[in-house]
């Protein structure tokens, strides 16, 4: 590592970095005569643990043959093999341009007159993107190769230069529910567990993972939904409600379970992190209790992206300055199998609540502008445009009430590029969940050492930056704000190293 934290605060040995960190926060308390709030600041003492050993990681992508598991693929191959190619203007070479981890930085301070910054990737130990080995599951049988010229996001000449590396990379048949995705999904569907009962599909997922491990000699495995988004799950008492009687609505092979949510049952068992980046609910509260039993990581949902990462910016930046949104209208058309699938009613819906509701706790967090439950009018529309393939085309409009009767409104043309933007997020996903396995953390208390636990499995919290609606533990506030959540990322991780967390208020220098 290419720096070291001195103080009491923090030991490093040969296995384990392990910090103490003050917390201060702040506890409120109404008076119920005369409706005054009582402000009583507070600190916590935590402990941190990090285990500094990276394993060896395996990530099976449910979607394989897809836009985004195909080029995921390519993306890891193609920067193992330091792969450069020509586009009809220069010769590029492989990045990880757009990951939080491979491509941002954090300060670390002030060395002299000199800012010292050091890559993201290196505050604590985290596992090289290209060792990571790669496999997973598809409806559809084409091998890698193939899919990848299918999906059309790489340029021809980089395609042609993958393709003999990406034929070897087979799909394993996967768990289908048509009723769960469009109709037009169908023809897809030539690579199917041939097995009627829920329960047996759930042993063949496990059996899977199992053999992946072993065959590829792997420490760890993380699964990440990347197939179709799904209608939401119609959630009933006594099916999805606690973890028992999910595993016997499964025994009993009730209809109204997801294969998403069979594959986030499937990684419990077997003790893997289970990512979804779709919208759907397969995190179902079942599945939540089932992962507290089991001590293991489960995230979701949807990956951000594009427009709703914008969105997540540029509302955040309205609200916090004072102006009052009144509409927002957020217009995509796109021509890959994604658009192709949300072209469904039932499907489009999923992906319209993740859409819209990644807004809603900024004007819930502003009730100097909006009245309680207040929120502007806001619309979400996606077209499916065969002819702009991935180059997904987003529009958004968003009018503001400024000061004095005054109306503010602005309009954004983005054209995504969407595979583009969506493997480097998955890639941040895939590592940050692979650390937070290693960090245990603890509350001091007077007497004795303190007790180590897990992260809650819902990581969503810490990993929101790059989730349009992140699942957060029950009572834990919802934060979509993306530099907030940025901040909570890196302030934990600094945290874990035994390094101050960042206020920016640049105190050093205010006084005269
Ligand atoms: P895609 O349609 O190209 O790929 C999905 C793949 O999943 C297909 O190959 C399909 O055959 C497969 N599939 C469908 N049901 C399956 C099942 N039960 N088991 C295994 N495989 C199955 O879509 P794309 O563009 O790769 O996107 C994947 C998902 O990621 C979609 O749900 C999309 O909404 C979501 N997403 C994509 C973002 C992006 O910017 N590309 C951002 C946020 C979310
Ligand atoms: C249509 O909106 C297709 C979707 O799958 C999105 O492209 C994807 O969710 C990315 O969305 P965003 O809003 O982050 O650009």
């Amino acid at each position: 590592m290419s720096f070291t934290v001195e103080g009491s605060h923090v030991q490093e040995t040969e296995d384990l970095i392990s910090s103490s960190f003050a917390s201060h926060g702040t506890s409120v308390e109404k008076d119920a005569t005369t409706g005054k709030y009582t402000v009583k600041p507070y600190t916590r003492e935590f402990i941190f643990q990090t285990e500094k050993k990276i394993p060896k990681v395996g990530v099976m992508l449910v979607g394989l043959g897809g836009n985004n598991g195909s080029s995921f693929a390519g993306m890891i191959i193609a920067n193992k093999l330091k792969i450069k190619w020509n586009t009809k203007q220069k010769e590029m070479q492989a990045n990880f341009i757009g990951s939080l981890t491979q491509a941002t930085s954090i300060r670390l301070g002030k060395c002299g007159d000199e800012e010292v910054y050091i890559p993201f990737k290196e505050i604590l130990p985290m596992v090289e993107p290209t060792d990571l080995v790669v496999s997973g599951w598809d409806i559809n049988s084409m091998p890698l190769g193939d899919a990848m010229r299918r999906a059309q996001v790489f340029d021809y000449d980089l395609q042609q230069q993958l393709y003999p590396h990406m034929q070897k990379i087979v799909p394993l048949p996967s768990v289908f529910d048509p009723s769960y995705v469009a109709a037009n999904q169908g023809d897809r569907a030539n690579n199917v567990l041939a097995l009627p009962k829920k329960e047996d599909q759930v042993n063949k997922l496990r059996q899977d993972m199992r053999e992946f491990k072993e065959k590829n000699g792997l420490e760890k495995v993380i699964v990440l939904w990347t197939a179709n988004t799904e209608r939401f799950s119609v959630e009933q008492d006594g099916v999805h409600d606690t973890a028992k009687n999910l595993m016997e609505a499964i025994r009993r092979n009730e209809s109204e379970i997801s294969p998403s949510t069979l594959f986030a049952i499937a990684c419990i068992l077997e003790g893997n992190p289970f990512i979804n980046g779709s919208p759907q609910n397969a995190l179902v509260p079942g599945v939540v209790e089932l992962a507290q039993i089991h001590k293991t990581f489960i995230t979701g949902a949807d990956f951000k992206t594009g427009q709703t990462k914008i969105k997540s910016v540029l509302t955040d930046f309205l609200v916090s300055s004072g102006l009052k949104p009144r509409s927002i209208v957020s217009y995509n058309h796109l021509g890959n199998n994604d658009g192709k699938n949300l072209s469904a009613a039932q499907v489009f819906e999923s992906k319209e609540r993740s859409k819209k509701h990644v807004v809603d706790d900024i004007f819930d967090g502003n009730p100097a502008l909006y009245e309680p439950g207040e929120q502007p009018d806001h619309c979400i529309v996606i077209k499916y445009v065969p002819y702009v393939q991935d180059s997904k085309r987003a529009m958004d409009e968003y009018i503001s009430e400024i000061c004095m009767g005054g109306v503010n409104t602005i309009v954004l043309h983005n054209t995504c590029e969407d595979t583009l933007l969506a493997i480097p997020v998955m890639l941040d996903l895939v590592v940050l969940t692979e650390l937070l396995t290693r960090i245990h953390m603890g509350e001091k208390t007077n007497g004795g050492e303190p007790e180590m636990h897990n992260f809650h499995p819902l990581i969503g919290c810490i990993l929101g930056f790059l989730l349009k609606a992140p699942q957060f533990p029950k009572g834990v506030p919802t934060v979509n704000s993306l530099f907030k959540q940025r901040l909570c990322l890196e302030n934990l991780f600094r945290a874990c190293r035994g390094m101050n967390t960042r206020t920016c208020m640049g105190l050093n220098k205010m006084f005269n």
